[in-house]
């Protein structure tokens, strides 16, 4: 692709939705899902689906280089509404270094495709020791520790309920004894010490990642209600006193895949049906 790609990040966003619009052949899409680490079965069980488009396909998207995070865009048909879900399974991470806009391009492209609902997933670490890995954990809240922002100016964006209470309600509903706790975002991508653990702890977090905080930020600037959830694939460093690591975490999301993903569709399709 030799075109020169527009330097408003917003702008960018309005050309990757028309681009994924015809490659998709789905002029809309209703509620937009970022996959995480563990997430990627619960595209499957959605719905059928229409169209998977190579990330690097579309204006903005780069492929991501961590194992797990798959890099494709999928348009899946929902039974329960008659409407389309798109899949983000080409997240970009803070700690790839290609800044805040490339971080929420695709909380950017999902709304200029007419998406009003973001549902965003995660793996993360524990802080809480009840919850053992493969515990999934509604975002109430979050801390945003990476020093960055997607936002620029003088934007002061209310976060206030950030983390949709009608959205965590519908969820609840699913399933009544889902936890819910405070995500802090890290930049990474190194893990964290046992002493930045207990600090975050101290602040208030119950979960650690290196993601969906910037993301969240970046939806409400757009109008995006907001659903986050994670799961626990391991427990924070220093809270076990076992080391962390990829394998143990790629681990823990296979193993709890099947379970999680049917959570997730029973959300989304109950979010969609209202
Ligand atoms: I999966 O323990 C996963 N992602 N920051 N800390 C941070 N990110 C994570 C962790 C963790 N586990």
């Amino acid at each position: 692709m030799s075109d020169v790609l527009p330097s408003d990040p917003f702008e960018l966003a309005r050309l990757a939705s028309e681009r994924l619009a015809d490659l998709t052949g789905v002029g809309r899409h209703q509620v937009a899902v970022v996959l995480g680490s563990g997430w990627s079965g619960a595209a499957e069980l959605l719905g059928e689906t229409v169209a998977t488009v190579d990330a690097a396909d579309i204006p903005g998207f780069a492929h991501s280089g961590v194992p797990g995070h798959s890099g494709q865009l999928r348009s899946i048909a929902l039974p329960s509404s008659g409407g389309h879900a798109l899949i983000l399974g080409a997240r970009t991470h803070l700690y790839e270094g290609r800044g805040t806009d490339a971080v929420a391009h695709g909380v950017r492209t999902a709304a200029a495709a007419g998406a009003s609902t973001l549902v965003l997933t995660n793996g993360c670490g524990g802080l809480q020791t009840q919850w053992s890995p493969g515990t999934t954990v509604l975002i109430r809240d979050h801390l945003n520790l990476t020093g960055a922002t997607p936002l620029r100016g003088a934007n002061f964006q209310d976060l206030t309920d950030l983390y949709s209470p009608r959205l965590r309600a519908i969820a609840h509903e699913i399933d009544p004894g889902l936890a819910e706790g405070v995500y802090a975002q890290f930049h990474g991508p190194q893990y964290e010490t046992p002493a930045e653990v207990r600090m975050a702890g101290i602040m208030g977090a119950d979960l650690v990642g290196m993601s969906t905080a910037l993301e969240a930020i970046a939806a409400r600037q757009v109008g995006l209600e907001v659903l986050g959830i994670s799961l626990v694939t391991n427990l924070a460093a220093g809270i076990s006193p076992e080391p962390l690591s990829h394998e143990e975490v790629m681990e823990a999301g296979r193993q709890a895949g099947p379970r999680i993903s049917d959570l997730l569709a029973k959300i989304i399709h109950r979010i969609v049906s209202q």
